[in-house]
């Protein structure tokens, strides 16, 4: 088993979704003990869920999937795959479903002198665990959710800390963010029949439409530059508010942490006021002057050297390089990068034309960005891919093969809608966009929405082979 929980390992990593959300409907939990999860607690429930379903005797664990090749004449599927002692074995499917994820390969920065520093350097999302932080310089690059988790805790015992920051984030105020769950409501659990079932539905109803508004584009709104609609605004002078309130004694950090975009066009950080109080450390800088090369010693800036002794890399990851470095042949040794030209695209984030029977969890365009649970998303997806398979077993059909006009349709309505949400309209790069600036990876419409449309799979979407 692979995935965020896995290989996220650094200081304070927890998810910023509800404890009670974030879990399978038809596995849940009575005892979160924090209103969101730590990184070793999602991975202890993942690893229950696994064991208790008899899901490991299925995995083969230190397997790496090189390559996947359609063969028209028999419309099954040859995978390659590279086996724990570094053989090379052939296997044969007549469906393959990927379920490699968006946020997993690292993003190194290209800062030139990158290879000159000649002390130890990592990637938040491979924390090294054999240095030792504590009395060390270090420089953080970034400050989106990674950095933003891990700093305030690395703070404490590290000599100095110098920040990198490009773009500020907005902060969503949670003052329960790092909270146990209360007594009272362990109470209500474990006593009130029902009631772990109605407080998911109660979270989960608030996240149906409860976001979506928020980062809206209004045409009929005359606000000028600084926001995308009314509603957007509004929010956006709450969120400085508390940014006013969080910084009140600090206005040289208040000017950096004020950012200049619109709240939603990059993913806001759940904050209970630790992000400030580390920033306020008298042994914490935080430089936003943008980097112009890493040296021997640490890295630089027009306005002078910062020297480390480790640089930690909080810079995010290759977002919309869908299944690379996989090589996926489909109908007429197509290649799928060669189609996807840097622009990957799915209708209903799962299915490709010319790729029968090749299914994408957490495809194109199937990252939630306000509220809810992608977890929800994984169960809508997989319950589409079982329907589908299904109809192959009852109808006879070797492969189900996506039509071009429908994928089409599809993509277009998902970019127009992408251009009304915040993400889409504002100049902003983030990772929800790819190198040509189309948003490849949010889900535009409401969680209901993605559950309507994959409830039944429409079989006239699909050719059949
Ligand atoms: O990565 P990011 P992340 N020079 O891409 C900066 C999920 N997640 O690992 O904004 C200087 O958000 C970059 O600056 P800018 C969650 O979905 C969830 O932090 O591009 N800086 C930015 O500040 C999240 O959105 C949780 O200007 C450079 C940072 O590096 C996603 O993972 C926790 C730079 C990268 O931020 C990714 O989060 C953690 C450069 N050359 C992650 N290049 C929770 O559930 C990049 N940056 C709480």
């Amino acid at each position: 088993m692979g995935g965020t929980w896995l290989e996220n390992t650094y200081p304070g990593c927890r998810v910023d979704v509800s404890s009670h959300l974030y879990n399978y409907s038809f596995f849940t939990h009575d005892d979160w003990p924090h209103y969101f999860s730590s990184q070793d607690v999602l991975l202890d429930y993942f690893r229950q869920f696994a064991d208790r379903n008899g899901i490991r005797e299925h995995i083969r664990f230190g397997t790496e999937v090189l390559a996947a090749e359609f063969d028209d004449d028999t419309c099954t599927w040859t995978v390659r795959v590279r086996t724990p002692s570094g053989d090379t074995e052939v296997l044969g499917a007549q469906a393959v479903i990927s379920a490699v994820g968006q946020l997993n390969r690292p993003s190194y920065p290209r800062i030139e002198g990158r290879d000159d520093f000649t002390g130890p350097s990592f990637h938040s999302a491979r924390w090294d665990h054999g240095i030792d932080l504590d009395g060390k310089r270090v420089a953080v690059i970034g400050t989106g959710a990674s950095a933003f988790q891990f700093v305030p805790e690395i703070a404490r015992t590290v000599g100095s800390m110098v920040v990198f920051q490009r773009t500020a984030p907005w902060l969503g105020p949670t003052p329960d963010y790092h909270a146990p769950v209360s007594n009272g409501l362990r109470w209500l659990f474990r006593h009130v029949p029902g009631y772990t079932q109605w407080y998911r539905f109660w979270l989960f109803s608030s996240s149906v439409e409860g976001g979506l508004p928020t980062v809206d584009v209004d045409p009929t709104w005359r606000g000028g530059e600084r926001s995308v609609s009314a509603f957007n605004d509004e929010r956006r002078a709450l969120l400085t508010m508390y940014l006013e309130h969080m910084f009140a004694d600090r206005p040289d950090l208040l000017r950096a942490a004020i950012p200049d975009y619109p709240p939603g066009a990059k993913r806001m950080l759940r904050d209970n006021g630790v992000w400030a109080a580390a920033l306020k450390q008298d042994n914490v800088e935080l430089v936003t002057d943008p980097i112009s090369r890493i040296t021997e010693r640490g890295i630089a800036t027009a306005e002078g050297e910062y020297e480390a002794d480790v640089i930690i890399y909080a810079t995010g990851f290759s977002a919309s390089d869908f299944l690379l470095p996989m090589t996926v042949t489909g109908r007429d040794g197509v290649d799928l990068h060669k189609r996807w030209n840097g622009d990957a695209r799915a209708y209903l984030g799962m299915t490709v034309p010319g790729f029968p029977n090749l299914f994408l969890m957490y495809g194109p365009n199937t990252n939630i960005v306000v509220n809810g649970s992608i977890i929800f998303f994984s169960e809508c997806e997989a319950h589409y891919i079982l329907e589908c398979l299904r109809s192959l077993l009852y109808d006879g059909h070797r492969a189900l093969d996506c039509r071009e006009e429908v994928h089409d349709a599809y993509n277009e309505m998902i970019d127009a809608a992408n251009r009304q949400r915040a993400w889409g309209a504002s100049a902003v790069n983030s990772w929800y966009k790819n190198a040509l600036g189309r948003v490849s990876q949010n889900w535009p419409f409401t969680l209901m929405e993605y559950w309507e449309r994959t409830r039944t799979p429409d079989l006239g979407d699909y050719d059949p082979l």
